[in-house]
């Protein structure tokens, strides 16, 4: 069984990176932005996971929620290093329960650099709404694995499997 995870954030914040870590464990430096959604898979621990990049461009924020439509689960990325970047992680967090109830976690990335997200902030901000927080380094893997470990176990099968087991349009790179 197919679960469907959908990574959201600004551009630049690394999803596509995380994207490429979940699935050839590689990074690259001079990655470019992203224009528009794109799909792979993945197999963690025997289970399947289907993860949706989107493009995190301002100009693409209306069009971003039919992707996380049917989803298992969403990830919203942030980057430690800009403030406002975890300020768009609170928008986008916001926009997704306007609409939907499916489960979020909130990813960290780029702890390789120095952080300057205040932390006190970052934990207003997970108490108030519950959230699960992991952080990762799309440079050196630190916190990929941890992170594909909890996808697979807060992506539940049981809820979401009637969702799931409809046909999948996945448009795979
Ligand atoms: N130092 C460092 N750089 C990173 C990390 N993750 C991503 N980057 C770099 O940050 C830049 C942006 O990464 P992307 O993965 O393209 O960002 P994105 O969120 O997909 O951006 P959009 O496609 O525009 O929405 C690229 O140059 C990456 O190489 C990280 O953990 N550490
Ligand atoms: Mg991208």
């Amino acid at each position: 069984m197919k679960q469907k995870v959908v990574l959201l954030g600004d551009t630049a914040v690394g999803k596509s990176s995380l994207m490429r870590q979940f699935i050839s464990q590689d990074f690259d430096q001079i990655s470019t932005t992203s224009l528009s959604a794109s799909c792979a898979n993945f197999t963690y621990e025997g289970r399947q996971i289907e993860i949706w990049d989107t493009a995190g461009q301002e100009k693409y924020a209306a069009i971003t929620p039919m992707y996380y439509k049917k989803a298992a689960l969403i990830i919203i990325v942030f980057e430690i290093v800009h403030t406002y970047s975890f300020e768009r992680a609170k928008w986008w967090y916001e926009q997704v329960r306007k609409t939907s109830q499916t489960p979020v976690i909130i990813v960290g990335n780029m702890t390789d650099l120095k952080q300057r997200v205040n932390q006190v902030d970052i934990q207003y901000f997970l108490s108030q709404h519950n959230l699960q927080y992991f952080q990762t380094s799309c440079k050196t893997g630190k916190g990929i694995d941890n992170l594909m470990k909890n996808i697979v176990l807060h992506a539940q099968v049981d809820k979401f499997e009637e969702k799931s087991s409809k046909k999948s349009s996945c448009c795979c790179m």
